[in-house]
């Protein structure tokens, strides 16, 4: 039995560090590795499971073209060389006859892996001069609010948690999503400290808490604002902190008057004591962390919410304390140079240049259905998608459909799995997993770069991302010499940003240590970003922006759009399933059968005529969706969940929790507001 290193790909805060168990050839056991500090040898549920996943009958080994319609999945083997062939051939025709930029690639994070998450596609699109892909689906609202507040998206490290004596678990499922941080608040919870969860669910987090406050969908701004109300109210904000390094006091204090306790218990749903119990405790119980997650950024206002939230820490003060400040990504600390990687500059030598034109347009990932239902000049004409599954995925589902059921749009998707988007594929090019390819990793909850070599061999014919854009440019009759980069050239140049987070980490080094801590700070002291000030904002300092605060719900909100309410009162929340990453393991039964299920409120439920076990029709004027009703305490009044998301294959009505999620952006960042959906709900006969 041989022990070879690896590292999980999977879109998640943790970014495990992997030990595989090999005899002969065969993966027999997968492992954290023990010596990471931040993996301390554990896995989550989905990744103890995954050489289930990996050694599965239903992997995609060859290439193969679409003989029956689209959506039907009915496809035949064929050679790389006349996938390739015809893959260059055709996107050659689109690009003479539409333009260029009638060419979208569809992607997102399948594997966080930086060589095939965002490498030589990259390069090869810009040389193209494709559509560039805003890719906004998960973390651009609460990214761009960050940027707009602290100006970095830096946060306190995992390991600091340990230090807190209270942590706010805010719109962050940590049990379920990001597990590896559990450890370092159970250590913080034996020397005394207090876990509260504000989340509309009774999550499993939630469960596990000191205390749960169920706030009702979207309102964390007027939450945030009830709290400054307080503390500001009570002074018991860090006057000197907040004259040296924020911007904005007065007119916040001004904004927070009108939010007293009362009118926000009204608005959240949380009881008045308990919001004057929260401030005063998140002001006085030193430190006080708050590890905040992308669940509450999925709405119409996540983008205010988050804004205020990341001002909490600033006015308490509590960025100068180890184990305080706060948590959303750790991810711009990987100051990688990523220019080098994905090569922008190659727009320059592609037809837009002809054009007079320095970039491509740039299409928002979230808006996928009138991409390619509505876009002109020019529409889409062919789409590349890999790394996702937007069938499943993404928002406003059936218009999403009829765009890929479009006879005269051309559709290549590079994929592990037969998914419900490889159904709509002319093409279909098989992918290896993370454990068959080299890749670099950062991760956005911890500050370890990691290395991780090809552990296992690709089964039948599967490519990775890299090769398969290597190739294609090859074919495309791309003479760059980028395109011949190696990986290991390819790594060299992500690694050489000049940045001193990065300074002396290099492949040599990555190759003996595969884990590697950034250099935030000195060895063994804490990295604590923001305790003197050190703000990324054009002023250097944290930005309030009192007038991008004020409160207004969402429209689809039990307080929006009166007549929408009427026909639709229930607000669906379809956050992550605990045993799933999106729709990647949606092959599993388990998963099957977990996404299946509406958890619905008991008083909603019998006032439905509606008893567990029950099918019911959940339906909006966006489409409708078939579950099993689970009367089972998770959901407050007025609240519906189904987790998500499953293989709309695998249902009976073909669809999931996307057929009625809108696509409506968010304020901030050009995210989806995936949780601002209202719904209703019927009893269905079986
Ligand atoms: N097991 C598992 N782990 C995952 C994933 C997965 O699918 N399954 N997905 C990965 C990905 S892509 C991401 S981005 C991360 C996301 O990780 P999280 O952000 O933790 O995940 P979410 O489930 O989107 O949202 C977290 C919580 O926010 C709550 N929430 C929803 N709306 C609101 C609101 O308006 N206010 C408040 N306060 N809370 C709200 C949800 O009920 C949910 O419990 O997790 C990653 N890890
Ligand atoms: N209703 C609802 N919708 C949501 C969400 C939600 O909470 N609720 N969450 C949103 C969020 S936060 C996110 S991040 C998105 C996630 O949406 P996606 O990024 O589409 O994530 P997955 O569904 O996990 O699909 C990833 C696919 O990539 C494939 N893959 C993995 N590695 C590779 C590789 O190396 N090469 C290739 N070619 N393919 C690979 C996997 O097989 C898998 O099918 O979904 C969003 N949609
Ligand atoms: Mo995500």
């Amino acid at each position: 039995m041989e022990i070879r290193r690896s590292v999980c790909a999977l879109d998640c805060p943790d970014a495990c560090s992997l030990l595989v168990h090999v005899e002969d050839g065969q993966a027999t056991r997968l492992r954290g590795d023990p010596e990471h500090p931040v993996t301390r040898g554990f896995l989550c549920g989905k990744v103890a499971q995954y050489l289930e996943r990996e050694y599965s009958p239903d992997r995609l080994l060859y290439p193969q073209k679409r003989t029956g319609a689209k959506g039907e999945g009915r496809f035949e083997r064929i050679s790389w060389s006349e996938a390739l062939g015809t893959i260059a051939e055709r996107l050659s025709a689109i690009a003479r006859d539409h333009g260029s930029q009638s060419i979208l690639p569809y992607s997102y994070a399948g594997t966080m892996g930086l060589l095939n998450n965002c490498g030589m596609d990259r390069r090869f699109f810009h040389r193209l001069g494709a559509s560039r892909l805003d890719r906004t689906i998960c973390s651009a609202t609460g990214g761009a609010a960050l940027t707009a507040t602290l100006g970095l998206r830096y946060a306190t490290e995992p390991e600091q948690f340990r230090h807190a004596k209270l942590i706010l678990a805010w719109g962050a499922n940590i049990h379920g999503t990001n597990v590896h941080l559990w450890p370092f608040i159970v250590e913080a919870r034996r020397n005394g400290a207090k876990l509260v969860v504000i989340d509309p669910l009774r999550t499993r987090t939630a469960a596990l808490a000191d205390q749960h406050l169920a706030i009702h969908p979207g309102s964390d701004l007027a939450l945030a604002l009830g709290l400054m109300h307080v503390i500001i109210g009570e002074g018991s904000h860090d006057a000197d902190y907040v004259s040296h390094y924020t911007n904005g006091f007065d007119e916040l204090a001004k904004l927070a008057r009108d939010y007293p306790p009362a009118r926000v218990a009204t608005l959240t749903g949380i009881a008045a004591e308990d919001i004057v119990q929260l401030a005063r405790e998140y002001a006085s119980l030193r430190p006080a962390i708050i590890r905040l997650n992308y669940g509450m950024q999925r709405s119409e206002r996540g983008g205010a919410a988050v804004r205020a939230i990341a001002a909490l820490p600033a006015l308490t003060g509590s960025w100068k304390e180890v184990g305080g400040g706060m948590q959303l990504t750790t991810s711009q600390a990987f100051q990688f140079n990523t220019a080098a990687l994905e090569m922008p500059e190659l727009q320059l030598r592609s037809p837009l240049a002809r054009q007079g034109k320095s970039e491509a347009r740039l299409v928002n990932m979230s808006e996928l259905g009138k991409v390619l239902t509505e876009l002109d000049d020019p529409p889409v004409k062919a789409v590349v998608v890999y790394n996702s599954n937007p069938a499943a995925i993404a928002p406003h589902q059936n218009k999403v459909l009829r765009g890929f059921r479009r006879e005269d749009l051309f559709t290549v998707v590079l994929e592990q799995f037969p998914t419900d988007t490889t159904d709509y594929a002319d093409l279909v090019l098989p992918s290896t997993t993370f454990l068959e390819h080299s890749d670099i990793y950062r991760a956005y909850g911890h500050h370890y770069v990691q290395l991780a070599r090809p552990a296992l061999d690709p089964p039948g014919e599967a490519r990775s991302n890299v090769e398969v854009f290597r190739e294609l440019a090859l074919r495309m009759g791309f003479d760059d010499q980028c395109f011949r980069d190696s990986e290991d050239t390819m790594i060299r140049s992500v690694l050489r940003s000049g940045h001193k987070f990065l300074e002396g980490i290099t492949l040599e080094r990555l190759e003996r240590e595969h884990s590697i801590r950034l250099n935030v700070s000195a060895p063994g002291t804490p990295f604590l970003p923001f305790a003197e000030g050190g703000f990324g904002t054009p002023s250097g300092k944290c930005e309030f922006d009192a007038q991008t605060l004020a409160y207004t719900p969402p429209v689809e909100s039990r307080f929006g759009d009166p007549a929408l309410r009427e026909r639709y009162p229930l607000e669906l929340v379809s956050s992550k399933n605990d045993d799933s990453m999106n729709s990647t393991f949606g092959n599993r039964a388990l998963v099957d059968e977990a996404t299946s299920r509406l958890h619905i409120h008991g008083g909603d439920a019998v006032a439905r005529g509606i008893q567990d076990g029950d099918r019911v029709r959940v339906f909006n004027d966006r489409g409708s969706l078939l579950l099993r009703a689970d009367v089972d305490g998770v959901v407050p009044p007025g609240v519906v969940r189904v987790p998500s998301v499953r293989w709309n294959k695998k249902a009976e009505d073909g669809a999931n929790a996307n057929a009625l999620t809108s696509d409506r952006l968010t304020d901030l960042g050009g995210g989806p507001a995936l949780y601002s959906c209202l719904v209703q709900v019927e009893r269905c006969g079986d």
